[in-house]
């Protein structure tokens, strides 16, 4: 039988790298979609990379910006994928507050674009969109595929007008597209500047006298924090329904940044309350207060459900990082 062929955009990301290592391990044929930088950018997939056996023979790289709709159109012609996943974004909210016409280009018109790209170059594929939790904003949870969205954030905005282009590429041309509405996922390959890896490289180098203190931000948001590896799994489910349609994936529990500090620093054995010091500069202009996720839908259509919860996942992300100091 056929490989079945994927093209990733943000490969080079938290998802995307494991995302392209699970449909590896899948027998998929990958392709990813990496930015030109002046400095290197693939640490997340350099494993991949390094390995003859799987890069350029299973794994085949190109680059290209959700910026540049040609480019996009020339990619999927050439690939002619079986499945396209969206996941290349400007992802950081705080960041989206100073950078708001970007986020809006490449978070919002790049979905367009690639949905556009589909078209125009004509392929038989499947859709998977990287929608947030974030597009939920101000409406209280617990939040579902039915709650009210209100988004806070440009980087929200930006989602939320991806989610209806996808449902509209959906509706107006039949096209199989999903949106997968994602709460907090997080991993040991998380960016550094997010909550939570930046509480565990805290904690962790508190703990081993290289770090004084740490600073953050609002301590009383309230998120709901899973697994990044069990989340990219829910992604491709998706995409294998015979049915194109959106699902929440969360773990439906919700737990304060506050909380987040004290599993961080007690899993090193420490009390967070003697470490954690308040910076205004990482308070954003309008906040997201809560955000706990009804995966219910997902669970009962794809068969999905979370495994890993925030406790443990703050404990495995401090733990992973005090063995890399140790090396
Ligand atoms: P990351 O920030 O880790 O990765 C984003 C990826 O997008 C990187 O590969 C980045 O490339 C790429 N990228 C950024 N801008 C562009 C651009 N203009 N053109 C092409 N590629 C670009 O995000 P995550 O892996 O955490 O998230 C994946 C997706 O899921 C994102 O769309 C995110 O918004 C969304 N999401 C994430 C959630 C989470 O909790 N992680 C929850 C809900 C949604 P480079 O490496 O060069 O910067
Ligand atoms: P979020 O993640 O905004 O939910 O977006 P982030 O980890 O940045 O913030 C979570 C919560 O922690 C509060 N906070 C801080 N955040 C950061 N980054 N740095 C701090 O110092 C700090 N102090 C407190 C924030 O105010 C917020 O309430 C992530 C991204 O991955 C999005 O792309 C994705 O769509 C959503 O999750 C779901």
């Amino acid at each position: 039988m056929k490989n079945k062929v994927a093209l990733i955009t943000g490969i080079t990301g938290q998802d995307g790298s494991y995302l392209a290592e699970f449909l590896l391990a899948k027998d998929y044929i990958v392709h990813g979609i990496i930015r030109r930088s002046s400095s290197f950018n693939t640490d997340r997939i350099d494993h991949l990379i390094a390995d003859s056996k799987i890069m350029n023979n299973s794994l085949f790289l190109h680059y290209g910006d959700m910026t540049d709709g040609s480019r996009l159109v020339t990619l999927i012609k050439k690939i002619q994928p079986d499945e396209i996943y969206n996941l290349a974004a400007q992802s950081h909210v705080r960041v989206s507050f100073d950078e708001p016409e970007y986020t809006g280009d490449s978070v919002g018109i790049g979905t367009a674009r690639l949905l556009e790209a589909v078209r125009i170059a004509d392929v038989e594929t499947r859709f998977y969109q990287a929608s947030s939790s974030e597009m939920f904003g101000a409406t209280p949870p617990p939040q579902s595929e039915e709650t009210a969205f209100y988004p806070r954030s440009p980087y929200g905005a930006a989602k939320l007008y991806s989610y209806w282009m996808t449902r509209n590429y959906r509706e107006a041309y039949g096209l199989f597209a999903c949106n997968g509405i994602l709460f907090n996922h997080e991993s040991e390959r998380r960016g550094e500047t997010f909550v939570t890896r930046k509480i565990a490289i805290a904690a962790a180098r508190i703990a081993s006298g290289v770090q004084k203190d740490i600073y953050l931000g609002n301590l009383e948001a309230i998120r709901d924090w899973g697994y990044a590896p069990e989340y990219v799994e829910g992604m491709w489910m998706m995409l294998q329904h015979q049915k194109p349609d959106d699902y929440v994936l969360a773990t439906n529990t919700g737990y304060t940044v506050r909380e987040l500090a004290q599993f961080a620093f007690e899993t090193v054995g420490l009390n967070y309350v003697d470490y954690v010091k308040k910076d205004e500069r990482y308070v954003r202009p309008t906040e997201v207060d809560a955000l706990i996720g009804d995966y219910s839908k997902a669970k009962r259509v794809l068969g999905w459900s979370p495994k890993t919860l925030t406790p443990e996942l703050a404990t495995k992300m401090v733990n992973f990082e005090m063995a890399k100091l140790k090396n």
